[in-house]
């Protein structure tokens, strides 16, 4: 590179062409969820404090279970996450279950592969007791959630 009057000239920026468009579409329904909450990274679990994907937050891969939230900080590390799940995205190809009690306990709620919870007070959840059977239907699982896991 040329060097002017002792000024190195910054290099130009290579122009990284744009990834190529997904060329299928596919309307599998374990197709990832669309990011939302700055989720998108495939086969993460997002977890927010808040309502609408909102407020402190916790993202992990799905492969990882998680069996203690108290153990957890947020990313804002304000505060743990136990008992104060208000809404998930899960931006992955599989199933998880979100636990009322520590250590895969208690009740849960599925969220299936690519769906997402705006709100966990809204009563419109299958929630399950530990032995599978309904604890509630509709139900709501807000601020209770102590740990998951895939299944
Ligand atoms: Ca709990």
């Amino acid at each position: 590179m040329a060097v002017k009057d002792g000024l190195e000239e910054a290099p130009a920026e290579a122009t990284i062409p744009a990834a190529p468009a997904e060329t299928s579409i596919s309307a599998a329904p374990e197709e990832p969820a669309a990011p939302v909450g700055g989720c998108d990274q495939a086969d993460n679990v997002c977890l927010y404090k808040n309502t609408e994907y909102g407020g402190p937050k916790k993202f992990f891969p799905v492969d990882n279970c998680v069996d203690d939230f108290r153990a957890v900080r947020t990313e804002e590390v304000l505060s743990t996450l136990n008992d104060s799940v208000s809404s998930v995205v899960n931006n992955s190809t599989k199933n998880i279950r979100l636990y009322e009690g520590t250590g895969r306990s208690g009740r849960y709620i599925e969220v299936l592969a690519g769906a997402t919870v705006a709100d966990l007070h809204v009563k419109e959840l299958t929630v399950l007791n530990g032995d599978g059977s309904v604890a509630s239907s509709p139900g709501e699982f807000n601020d209770v959630a102590s740990s998951l896991c895939a299944v």
